[in-house]
């Protein structure tokens, strides 16, 4: 074990910084980023010790942030978000001062969990198109050499590409197994897929698809090879695909920007009436736009990805005769619009959950229902079926051909599905199946409801960790009277909604306003940007 002592005098930590596990991993700026890449590697290790050498997944992104910002995080055997727990010991291993300190701790992990050092390590790595990516695999590699685990390096990938091997290697040969641990494996099980779900129905038009010039960009190029042809399906058309100059990451295109935004990047070339989405640089999020009729911007966020997918599987389940055994549910965080929860629980009449921000939480909620559908406003979000609910669907015996049809849509799409986590290209490929069978353009879509104008604003404050929420961050509970304020605000418009949170993947509180008209909407975030602004800076 003194090889560990070795690795971390080699990533010694900055003096000073404070590192924490937030909503998707460690994230900041690249240069401080060294020691606790390395530490990461340990921990990864044990973990997988910890669970009898099962794979556990490595992936280095800093996703939707700036080009110049990096991050990991670690991905559990089903491709899930790291354990809590794990997460807590992550961030006491990154904080620890010395070489010996580290030592010390990666001890007594071993102690805590009864870890058998004998058992074996197995990690899979991957990374982004980031410039720093190469350098912090080198750290993270050392960690994982010094605590003694076998590794998989699977280079370039997007996150969720590292989430289903993962999810593959530990379900290989077993009755859950999930496809070929391999890249060719995820494309040929997803393009499959796509093309049984469309049941020989074309999407209308073409998709023009932003890349944020992430590694989404080689990756959806390769995915396309594997899709049947463009004359009998869907032609796709790739941009902001530069990864050769990795500066250009996220700037002026990709989904943070689109929806932060409100805006098509403007590089966008498209039409009145072109269907366009854009990913994020790790290519684990989507929105939808086009220009209307009057060339007027409309967003079609994951809220809008949410309600199509629930409403074309409740159909699909309905008519496969399984409405009475099947129950769907929709899972949000605070950042969905009023519309669409409303338009949900009213229009859909299925039921809502809401969770703090980030991956994990949703996912969670999403795993007590029998068909979870969710998904962030920002895009981010899957469906997941519950083990009986594979079962019931798997068992079903249709009566006659329109149930047939409805349940080798609904086996299709649940092979269409990345289960293990949300994924870019998966929910996009969902997205084209649905609009294909409801022979929907986006203006359709987008008629389902009327979102409430909202705007979206970051606050830069002396530290964010002062902001503390409850009631899944819609209320603040410190500083003290700051929600109060903000209450009083809310109270001036109509339909008005406001919260505000601190960012946990950059160093900032977001501000989220929704009310009746756009100029209220904007003066509602404002006014509260404006109160976290004073105390944040007292
Ligand atoms: C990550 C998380 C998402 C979260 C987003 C913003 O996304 O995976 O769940 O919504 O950060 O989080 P926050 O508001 O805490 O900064 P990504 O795409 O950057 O990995």
């Amino acid at each position: 074990m003194s090889g560990i002592v070795e690795a971390a005098k080699a990533h010694p930590a900055p003096e000073g910084l404070v590192y924490t596990y937030g909503t998707a991993g460690f994230r900041t700026k690249a240069e401080v980023l060294d020691s606790v890449l390395t530490r990461v590697g340990l921990v990864a290790a044990l973990r997988s010790r910890s669970l009898k050498g099962k794979w556990i997944g490595v992936m280095i992104t800093a996703s939707h942030n700036p080009p110049e910002d990096n991050g990991v995080k670690l991905v559990e055997p089903l491709g899930n978000m790291l354990q809590e727990e794990w997460e807590v010991i992550s961030t006491k291993m990154s904080n620890k001062a010395t070489p010996e300190d580290v030592h010390e701790y990666y001890k007594e992990i071993v102690a805590q969990f009864k870890i058998d050092l004998e058992s074996p390590a197995r990690v899979v790595v991957a990374r982004d198109t980031r410039a720093s990516g190469a350098h912090l695999l080198g750290c993270v590699q050392d960690g994982l050499k010094a605590a003694g685990a076998e590794v998989k390096d699977f280079g370039y990938f997007t996150t969720p590409q590292l989430h289903y091997v993962v999810r593959c290697l530990n379900t290989q040969g077993t009755k859950d197994a999930y496809g070929e641990p391999t890249e060719k494996g995820y494309y040929e099980k997803f393009g499959a897929a796509f093309k049984t779900a469309l049941k020989g129905k074309k999407p209308s038009g073409s998709l023009t698809v932003d890349c944020a010039n992430g590694v989404g960009g080689p990756k959806l190029t390769e995915l396309i090879k594997h899709l049947p042809p463009k004359e009998e399906a869907l032609e796709i058309h790739v941009i902001n695909d530069n990864v050769v100059k990795p500066e250009a990451l996220n700037v002026d295109c990709g989904a943070d920007f689109v929806k932060t935004n409100q805006r098509a990047p403007p590089s966008s070339k498209a039409g009145p009436g072109d269907r366009c989405c854009s990913l994020d640089g790790d290519a684990d999020r989507i929105v939808y736009y086009f220009k209307d009729s009057s060339n007027v911007f409309r967003l079609l966020d994951g809220d809008r990805i949410a309600t199509l997918v629930a409403s074309f599987l409740g159909d699909q389940v309905r008519l496969a005769g399984l409405a009475d055994s099947l129950k769907i549910g929709v899972v949000q965080t605070a950042y969905a619009n009023g519309a669409a929860t409303q338009y949900v629980i009213e229009h859909l009449k299925l039921k809502v959950d809401c969770t703090p921000t980030g991956v994990k939480h949703l996912h969670h909620a999403a795993e007590k229902l029998d068909v979870g559908v969710y998904f962030e406003a920002n895009g981010h979000g899957t469906v997941i079926f519950s083990p009986d609910t594979l079962d019931t669907i798997a068992k079903h015996e249709p009566k006659n051909t329109g149930q047939a049809e409805a349940l080798d849509i609904l086996r299709a799409c649940i092979n269409l599905i990345n289960q293990s986590v949300g994924d870019a290209l998966s929910d996009m490929l969902l997205v084209e199946v649905v609009l294909a069978h409801k022979n929907w353009g986006p203006q359709e879509w987008l008629s389902t409801y009327t979102d409430l104008p909202n705007r979206l604003l970051k606050v830069i404050v002396n530290d964010r960790k002062i902001f503390e929420t409850t009631d899944a961050e819609r209320k603040l509970v410190k500083p003290e009277g700051v929600q109060t304020a903000i209450d009083k605000e809310v109270q001036k418009v109509r339909q008005g909604r406001s919260f505000a949170r601190a960012s946990g993947t950059e160093d900032a509180v977001r501000v989220y306003a929704e009310a009746a008209t756009k100029a209220e909407a904007e003066d509602l975030a404002r006014k509260v940007a404006e109160i976290v602004k004073a105390a944040g800076s007292a």
